[in-house]
């Protein structure tokens, strides 16, 4: 695929807890690499036009991210999938791979090995999902996620309107900037989602300048890409509530499972969660993923965890959209 041939993508948009998914079905661009890792970075290096095109204004919007779906490596897995959105190929996204897999069943696109199990090769490795049908329709996914692991703690960050802050770093996919309930920070509530956007910015340039992120296995995973500012939650018996930002302006309008997974490494490392517990994390417009820490992992010199999320995703439109030279927008544009 070039980008001075016009091409049709045909797509299937869908959301998971309130954020957008929307998955390609084709055409696909050919992918080189050992695994979906290797194939991310060449996606990355020859594709990034098909991303911004389909991610971006005006085919997309602020929270657009999405996915494509391939035949996996390794024929023991069911299928493969890369992540699309507005920031770039994420590692992991838990909300886009339950929206994800909800398409990919719910018009039989792909079919599983296992009834009701979906192996699946991300970025950032093996995921194993299973799914709960009522007829046609997928009414829950639950994925085991990569190890995830509290990186590093009580980091010192200044923004320029809130002050001084304490914040952690964790990985569960991606590398979370953690921003709890603090002295200069009363929670998410307390704030609009366009101060939040502001103060990630500044914090998110900030950190990654003072410390760095690298995942002790995968050199390709490095860098804190996302900011997860915590709250109290509305809804009872969910334990926390949280908006993460991603991108440059998007404010993730699920719990965000890669963050929900993360913030799960953290309450373990510091003894508020153990093997076995569940964790309901609430996102800024009250939707719900349920976490559970299914068993404790080192990750090279980390001590980490294996979580496991479950949400659900609702498929709501057929989409055409048009990739042709002569638009002159057709790489999309993003207004900062
Ligand atoms: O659900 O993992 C997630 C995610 C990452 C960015 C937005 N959502």
């Amino acid at each position: 695929m070039r980008s001075n041939e016009k091409f049709i993508f045909d797509c299937v948009d869908a959301y998971s807890a309130g954020n957008p998914v929307r998955l390609v079905k084709g055409p696909s661009p050919e992918l080189i690499g050992a695994s979906m890792g290797e194939k991310r970075i060449h996606f990355l290096k020859e594709f990034d036009w098909i991303r911004t095109g389909l991610m971006f204004e005006p085919r997309g919007h602020d929270m657009m991210s999405g996915s494509f779906y391939f035949d996996p490596l390794d024929a023991q897995n069911d299928v493969a999938i890369l992540f699309i959105e507005t920031s770039g190929c994420l590692p992991m996204c838990g909300h886009g791979l339950i929206g994800a897999l909800t398409i990919l069943i719910e018009e039989k696109l792909i079919n599983p090995k296992v009834p009701g199990m979906i192996r699946v090769e991300t970025p950032a490795g093996l995921v194993v999902a299973s799914y709960i049908k009522d007829q046609d329709k997928v009414i829950s996914v639950s994925f085991t996620n990569v190890p995830a692991f509290l990186a590093a703690r009580d980091l010192n960050v200044s923004c320029d309107e809130l002050g001084n802050l304490t914040i952690d770093v964790s990985y569960g996919g991606n590398f979370y900037a953690i921003i709890d309930i603090q002295e200069n920070f009363k929670g998410i509530g307390a704030y609009t989602s366009g101060q939040l956007i502001r103060w990630s910015r500044q914090i998110r340039t900030q950190i990654n300048k003072d410390y760095s992120f690298h995942h002790p296995l995968d050199k390709n995973i490095k860098g804190c890409s996302h900011i997860l500012w915590g709250g109290k939650p509305k809804q009872k018996g969910a334990n926390a509530s949280n908006a993460v930002f991603y991108g440059d302006k998007a404010i993730d309008r699920s719990p965000c499972g890669t963050g929900t997974s993360a913030r799960m490494a953290q309450w373990h490392a510091k003894g508020k969660l153990k093997v076995g517990d569940s964790f309901i994390h609430e996102s800024i417009i009250g939707s719900i993923f349920t976490g559970q820490i299914k068993s404790a992992v080192s990750v090279g010199d980390f001590s980490g965890m294996i979580p496991s999320i479950e949400g659900s995703a609702r498929i709501i439109g057929y989409n055409q959209l048009i990739l042709d030279p002569e638009d002159p927008y057709v790489k999309g544009f993003q207004v900062i």
